[in-house]
């Protein structure tokens, strides 16, 4: 009899930057640490994130069905997908196909539509590719917009300031296009930040909003932390509330630990904190 592994498989497929801990960098160690095992496909190599006042990155679509050939020649396939930052249009092909051909019966796929902040698109990230990545939100069972992002995939303008009622209004047009579990995140609200839960049981729908007073400096791969740690939760079958009180609790120590170790903000959160291993 062959022996099942308890251990689960995520391939994750996102950008590797090199500096300014974001994307991949941070999202290996965490789902590691998780106990999954994270098997990355990089959209792109980055020096470091976008942020910057200066980068360089290499493409890799055209690599990308190549490195992915192989792992269907090996029979791979994961419990869950996990899709974040794109650097062309055409990775949403490659992407669909791969869902297709490297998904069991119960794999999960959660996007996180990456693509900008505070109302703009990422400095480089094109708006041909934001508009096409509307097509994945079919496949993926779970969705990690902030504001920003929600805003731009469901049609409505941006605005920092809106009611509770019209974030769930955002939340309800994006799962209508697929996703069953939608969470909003930074929401400004009056001191706190909010994340917005969504999730659809058929044509009901159970909201709840997790508030946080803001534990410091807002920096870049935030949204990266929390989102892996959604999606690692989300294979361990963990309920999605408490994932994004979970999530949005360790971010809120990263910010913390960062603004108290003097952290230049445009290098992120030092999340490597909290998962040492005990010498
Ligand atoms: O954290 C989002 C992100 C991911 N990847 C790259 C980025 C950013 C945000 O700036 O520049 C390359």
């Amino acid at each position: 009899m062959i022996k099942k592994t308890m251990q689960k498989k995520i391939a994750i497929i996102n950008d590797l930057s090199g500096f300014g801990r974001c994307s991949l960098s941070v999202q290996i160690p965490i789902l590691s640490a998780m106990g999954i095992q994270a098997c990355p496909i990089p959209t792109g190599i980055f020096s470091n994130h976008t942020g910057y006042p200066d980068y360089t990155k290499k493409d890799l679509t055209g690599f990308m069905p190549e490195y992915i050939k192989k792992w269907k020649d090996l029979g791979l396939s994961f419990d869950g997908i996990y899709i974040g930052y794109l650097t062309s249009s055409s990775q949403i092909k490659i992407i669909k196909e791969f869902i297709k051909d490297f998904s069991k019966k119960d794999t999960m796929v959660i996007l996180d539509p990456v693509m900008g902040d505070e109302g703009t698109l990422y400095s480089g990230y094109s708006k041909n590719t934001a508009n096409a990545l509307k097509d994945l939100l079919k496949y993926s069972a779970i969705i990690t917009p902030n504001a920003t992002e929600a805003c731009f995939l469901s049609g409505v303008l941006y605005k920092e300031k809106r009611s509770i009622k019209e974030w769930c209004e955002i939340a309800e047009i994006l799962s209508s296009e697929g996703p069953a579990k939608c969470v909003i995140t930074g929401l400004s609200m009056g001191s706190m930040i909010g994340n917005l839960c969504y999730e659809r049981n058929g044509k009901k729908a159970r909201i709840s909003i997790v508030r946080k007073k803001s534990a410091g400096r807002s920096r870049p791969g935030t949204g990266d932390v929390f989102s892996g740690i959604i999606a690692g939760d989300a294979l361990m079958k963990k309920d999605f509330l408490s994932s994004i009180k979970k999530a949005s609790d360790f971010v809120a120590k990263c910010i913390a630990r960062s603004d108290e170790l003097n952290i230049p903000v445009s290098d992120g959160v030092c999340f490597e904190e909290f998962l040492k291993i005990k010498m």
